[in-house]
């Protein structure tokens, strides 16, 4: 069923008359909805849901409608900075600044090779830029050292589509979801973390009853409350449940017996790893009910159609690509998988990680192309029209990696775009050691917690304010005009990039330069040439073709003009030797299996089936740490919050860092709600206040990891263990071992410790009981127990007492 229902009343926020509204795509989460922007003055002003975008149909959630207060920000950075002789951060020009980058760029390449230079990325830019990078980086400097804050995000969804499939790109798209009579969202919360896509699949659900929704998060989180089924599971044992589940469907699900022997290999070695897990043991080791899990795997035994989302409770878990693995396990041995309602959909989280993935800014090669063949490296050479021995086929290394290779004095020179990664890196204390000892660019629009490790600061401008393209969630490519000039001082990711290559004077094998293009139009021209003939083919794309369609999905070519709305559906997979993106890894170890191991596959175009072995996460509670401590979102936050801390709206919603505990536990240590604690783990401490109730399990606390400031003890990465998933090598972010402390020296315990009797006791309000601990209605009032679908923030009134007035 098609998501009908246009909406052009609702989520314009601007005041008063505008000169224009520009076309433009939301940038915050994955989603990617369509939006146009409010233009007054030369000033960006306003922002309203594009009614016409397949995806939101006018709609905008709370970080939507809000992020162009940053633009306006006072303190936005307008002129480039470098470290002077006494450790601080001063102005510069830009010819200073880029001098300065260009000559120890040149020192280290002279010292170390192009493998001394790292560059770190995001999800967040746009495709031109990703590109540029790539080629830059590449055929440039020479370095394989590219990666990307997606290492934190969406890693693991390229690894597991490789895994199963061949290549990147995710199978299935929100047009499934309309269609499917089962959603399965496995360590996903889209009520908070993709607010519109939630709003669609519920406004579908109020109407007809669909799809039915199963929900596995160790919390009761907004979206497992609207769920029709919620798993909740111990953390860290998705790859024990979905084992059990593959078992049950095996043994009594309705297999598709023909796709499995035609369209897949490996069923037998698959389903024989299953032995050990009964529902029983299946059980014990997740902690839901037998029952449960035997109704689940009916379900999803049965099901018609079934679109099964991950996100980051399946990807900064222990076994990340594993778990996604034993997904797209389920969907191909039911058939599940290229017709309409059916298929895996790995999510990303960043309104662009998936861009990154696919045009190789980020440890992959440009266009799914597999770094093992050369015939791959060959075509690139001649693509970009450089020697094929001067481009680095090293294997990509992911950021924890790269921290090791500091450490280890190997990468002397980091230039970090558009993170913040001493907010978003787990373990950040040891990250900052490590980076205070190489030379870091760091390129943002503002002055961030990573600005400690600067040697350089370059000012970037925001969205609005440059022009390019981004790639969703589910494979849509989407314009976004630029609707104003940067401020005075301030250059975009792109021209940064561009500026460089000329002062680095790269040249191709002719000796003309390296790069030629010199606008995101004709960048994405280039690309396109790039794409050819590749499963990321984008050749039938033009900007005025983007917005004409409010976005195309990949492949857009001949065959496909408008755009394919799911891969694979004539049952070939990309596993044909040639084609392929990656001859594959081993399953257990992550180790890269040869061309010739790969070809004994003999998987020729067929989807390849995995044993999956649960391995338990290498922290867990112990005596020390008793208990589980869990990261994540916020609805009203964006990661690090520089774009919505400034919106006063947002800020207001939620302005202090906090930890969920159960009130079992709560009780145990005799907290009462508000009251501030000290959270230990190995790595470090926090000091927070605690909420105290049921959404969390009992044994288990959730620290939002939006707030990093160094100033304050409350950054969630403070605690956080750095392990990686061997596949993706994506951190394992969602489990940790903690203890908590009591601050507090009087002691008032018992079951009467609600909010109104500590007010009581203390002689107040239980108003200026949260003013006091930052925990502010706005939340409460639409995330609690009568929970309705979060829209808009901007009309709840502000309190009373914050400064926004
Ligand atoms: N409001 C908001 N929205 C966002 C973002 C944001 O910062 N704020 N960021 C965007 C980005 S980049 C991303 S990547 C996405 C992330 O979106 P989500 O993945 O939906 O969000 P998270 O809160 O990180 O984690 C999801 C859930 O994983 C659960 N979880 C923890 N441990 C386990 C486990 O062992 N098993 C299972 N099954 N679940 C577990 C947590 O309880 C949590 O509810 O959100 C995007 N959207
Ligand atoms: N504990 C814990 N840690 C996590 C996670 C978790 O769940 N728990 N999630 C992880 C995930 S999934 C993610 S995606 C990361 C996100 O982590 P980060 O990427 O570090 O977080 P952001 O705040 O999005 O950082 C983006 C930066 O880019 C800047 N910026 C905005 N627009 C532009 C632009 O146009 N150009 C440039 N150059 N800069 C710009 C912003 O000001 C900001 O400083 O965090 C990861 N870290
Ligand atoms: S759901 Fe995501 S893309 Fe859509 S408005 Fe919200 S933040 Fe933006
Ligand atoms: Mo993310």
């Amino acid at each position: 069923m098609a998501w009908e229902t246009e909406r052009t009343d609702i989520n314009v926020y601007s005041q008063g008359e505008v000169d224009k509204w520009v076309y433009s795509t939301c940038n915050i989460c994955s989603v990617g909805c369509g939006c146009h922007i409010a233009v007054k003055d030369h000033k960006v002003v306003g922002i309203k849901g594009n009614s016409k975008h397949p995806i939101n149909r006018g709609r905008l959630g709370p970080k939507g409608e809000n992020q162009w207060h940053a633009n306006n920000s006072p303190d936005r950075l307008l002129t480039p900075m470098v470290r002077d002789a006494f450790g601080q951060l001063v102005p510069a020009s830009w010819d200073e600044a880029m001098e300065l980058i260009v000559k120890k760029a040149r020192e280290t390449i002279k010292d170390k090779g192009g493998n001394g230079i790292a560059i770190y990325s995001t999800g967040q830019g746009f495709l031109e830029d990703y590109y540029t990078i790539a080629k830059i980086g590449r055929a440039g400097i020479g370095t394989h050292l590219l990666d990307a804050n997606t290492r934190l995000c969406t890693a693991t969804t390229e690894f597991c589509l490789l895994q199963s499939f061949g290549a990147d790109g995710v199978p299935a798209s929100f047009d499934d979801i309309d269609e499917a009579d089962t959603l399965f969202l496995f360590g996903h919360n889209p009520a908070e973390t993709g607010t519109v896509l939630f709003e669609r699949i519920m406004e579908r659900k109020k109407r007809t009853g669909k799809p039915y929704i199963i929900v596995v998060d160790p919390r009761k989180t907004a979206t497992a409350r609207m769920a029709d089924m919620h798993l909740q599971l111990y953390p860290g044992t998705n790859v024990a449940l979905l084992n059990g589940l593959q078992r049950l469907i095996i043994e009594e699900g309705r297999l598709d017996e023909q796709f499995i022997k035609n369209n897949t290999v490996g069923f037998e070695k698959m389903a024989e790893a299953l032995g050990d897990w009964d529902v029983e043991h299946t059980s014990e080791v997740t902690g839901i009910p037998a029952g449960l899990i035997k109704e689940a795997a009916e379900i999803l035994g049965n099901t018609e159609t079934l679109v099964t989302t991950t996100l980051q409770g399946t990807y900064q878990s222990a076994d990340a690509t594993t778990a996604c693995v034993a997904i797209n396990n389920i969907h191909l041995i039911r058939g599940l998988i290229g017709k309409p309602g059916c298929g895996p959909l790995h999510m990303a989280g960043q309104p662009s990680s998936s861009a990154n993935r696919t045009a190789g800014g980020v440890g992959t090669y440009p266009a799914n192309r597999n770094p093992n063949n050369p015939d791959h490296i060959r075509e690139m050479a001649e693509l970009w029209n450089v020697e094929e021995k001067n481009l680095p086929v090293g294997p990509e290394k992911g950021i924890e990696e790269q921290i090791d290779m500091i450490e280890n004095g190997e990468i002397s020179f980091f230039w970090n775009i558009g993170t913040n990664p001493m907010v978003s890196l787990p373990n950040r204390t040891r990250a900052r050691k490590a980076l205070e000892e190489v030379f870091v660019v760091v390129q943002d629009p503002f002055l961030t917690e990573t600005a400690v490790v600067a040697d350089v600061v370059l000012p970037a401008a925001l969205w609005g304010e440059k022009e390019g393209t981004m790639e969703n969630a589910d494979r849509t490519i989407n314009l976004l005009r630029k609707a104003v000039d940067p401020p005075k001082g301030v250059k975009s990711d792109f021209e940064i990039l561009l500026d460089f290559a000329k002062r680095m004077d790269f040249r191709d094998k002719d000796e003309n330069p390296l790069i030629q293009y010199s606008t995101p139009e004709e960048c994405f021209e280039e690309w396109k040439k790039v794409s050819k003939g590749r499963p990321s083919d984008m050749t039938g794309i033009t900007y005025e073709k983007l917005e004409k369609y409010n976005g195309l999905r990949w492949p857009v070519n001949d065959q496909a003009p408008e755009g394919t709305t799911r891969l694979y559906s004539d049952g070939r997979f990309a596993t044909e030797t040639n084609y392929t993106q990656s001859f594959m890894k081993d399953q257990f170890t992550g180790r890269p299996l040869s061309k010739e191991e790969f070809e004994e596959l003999n998987l020729n175009g067929r989807a390849m089936l995995h044993p999956t072995r649960y391995l338990p996460p290498v922290e867990q509670p112990n005596k020390e740490y008793p208990l589980w401590v869990t990261t994540g979102r916020l609805v009203w936050h964006w990661h690090t919050r520089t774009k919505t801390a400034r919106s006063p709206y947002l800020q207001a919603a939620a302005p202090n860092g906090y930890a969920e505990i159960n009130s079992a536990d709560a009780l145990e240590l005799g907290l009462i709600e508000g009251e501030k604690v000290r959270i230990i783990s190995a790595r470090g401490e926090i000091e927070v206040p605690v909420r105290i109730g049921e959404s969390v399990q009992k044994g288990l606390i959730f620290v939002p990891f939006h707030f990093g400031s160094w100033h304050k003890k409350e950054a969630a990465n403070d605690l956080t263990a750095d392990f990686t998933d061997p596949l993706s090598k994506q951190p394992t972010f969602k489990q940790s071992a903690c203890r908590i402390e009591k601050l507090r020296k009087t002691h008032i315990v018992g079951e009467k410790d609600t909010l109104g009797t500590i007010a009581e006791q203390f002689g107040t309000s239980i108003e200026a009981l949260q003013k006091v601990n930052g925990l502010v209605s706005p939340y409460d009032l639409q995330m609690g127990i009568k929970l309705e679908i979060p829209l808009s923030v901007t009309n709840v009134p502000l309190p009373e007492y914050l400064p926004y007035k």
